[in-house]
């Protein structure tokens, strides 16, 4: 309601990307935007996001779940319409992501038509209409392990031609620093498009940016306060390192495509509210 109110309020002028943040993107590939939810928001949405957790866990360790599939000797399990990916310790009982995950919860779905995130996604996409591509939750629990660096087109375009015109934004639910294993960057790394993945490894390790083939900048820590914003474009190269803090460092990634596509891997359209 009152999202409603303040979308027709402002409009969405308020929220597009300025012009100094449309140049940071065509240049480096991403810009954060610093605190763009409150901490009531992200009270609700961190409570939504351990009821879930807890909900997964007790189905996964239910009589009827459903089996564990492995790829290399990651764990993965499909529970309630979404992928859950555990963490790479053996045995471990913590969730490394789910995808998707908006439907999860009432408190999470009305994210997705947030102008505060379509109204800058379409100044950076410059398309008047947008559907949703994909949503995921990751949750880098104490111990959690890194993510090898990567790019999001290659994982994508495995069922997706328009790549180019996806745009992902990670809401950051708890402070992100170096220690817990905030995101870490390449700066313009997007201008290359897809780059060879790590080969004759593990199947995932295909996804993985040969890091050996790359030369450009240096990674950046995107260190911010809980409720910033990172947007940024599918060829990014990105990663993270282990969370070696007592706490988790969850954070939730939307990502949107031009109206007109079903969402990712299902034969429906969610185009966004505005
Ligand atoms: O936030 C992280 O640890 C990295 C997540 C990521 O890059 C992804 O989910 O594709």
């Amino acid at each position: 309601m009152l999202q409603k109110m303040m979308s027709r309020l402002w409009g969405s002028g308020h929220y597009a990307a300025n012009a100094s943040e449309l140049e940071k993107f065509n240049s480096d590939g991403f810009f954060v935007r610093e605190k763009v939810f409150s901490n009531r928001e992200l009270d609700k949405w961190r409570d939504a996001a351990e009821n879930v957790h807890k909900r997964m866990e007790t189905e996964a360790a239910s009589n009827d779940a459903p089996d564990l599939e492995f790829v290399d000797d990651k764990r993965f399990q499909s529970i309630d319409d979404s992928v859950v990916k555990w963490e790479w310790r053996e045995g471990s009982r913590d969730i490394r992501s789910m995808e998707p995950f908006l439907h999860l919860h009432d408190d999470l779905h009305p994210i997705v038509d947030d102008p505060r995130l379509w109204a800058p996604a379409r100044s950076i996409l410059g398309l008047n209409k947008l559907a949703l591509f994909t949503d995921k939750l990751n949750f880098k629990r104490p111990q959690g392990a890194p993510f090898p660096f990567h790019q999001d087109s290659p994982y994508f375009a495995l069922e997706c031609k328009h790549v180019d015109q996806l745009l992902s934004m990670q809401i950051y639910l708890d402070e992100s620093r170096v220690d817990n294993g905030c995101l870490w960057i390449i700066p313009g790394s997007h201008h290359h498009g897809i780059l060879s993945g790590v080969q004759g490894k593990g199947v995932l390790d295909r996804l993985y940016t040969d890091m050996d083939l790359f030369q450009g900048e240096d990674p950046v820590a995107i260190t911010a306060p809980a409720g910033s914003v990172i947007y940024f474009h599918a060829h990014v190269i990105h990663g993270s390192k282990g969370n070696k803090s007592k706490q988790s460092r969850r954070a939730m990634v939307l990502t949107y495509q031009p109206a007109g596509h079903n969402r990712w891997n299902t034969e429906r359209e969610r185009e966004i509210r505005m």
